[in-house]
């Protein structure tokens, strides 16, 4: 399974409501998007900093979310596809900044 997980920053002078409400949207929309085995956006709810190891200071950044693909074909259609397309295209409207991060099984 290939897994992409994204950190999002809500663009400057959008409202923490507008975002999530756009989220929700981004969301509903990944139902229909070609090869997406399974679309996950989280809001930030909350980031301590009291942690048992040192604390990594980044962000700030609003949401969380995973795109997941069965394999690499699987991926190649999700990025040929017009509604995927159109999905990043909403993306553009309520994504100030996009941090992906390719992840990898263990081994
Ligand atoms: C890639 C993505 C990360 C995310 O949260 O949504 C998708 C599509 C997009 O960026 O619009």
């Amino acid at each position: 399974m290939i897994r992409i997980v994204y950190l999002l920053v809500r663009p400057e002078g959008m409202t923490p409501s507008k975002f999530a409400e756009e989220c929700q949207v981004h969301y509903d929309m990944s139902h229909d998007v070609p090869a997406l085995h399974k679309y996950e956006v989280r809001l930030v709810n909350e980031e301590p900093s009291d942690t048992h190891v040192p604390y990594l200071d980044i962000g700030p950044f609003d949401a969380v979310a995973e795109c997941w693909f069965e394999g690499s074909e699987k991926y190649e259609e999700y990025l040929a596809s017009d509604i995927r397309k159109a999905w990043f295209e909403h993306g553009k409207t309520f994504i100030g900044q996009l941090k992906p991060i390719y992840t990898q099984e263990l081994c």
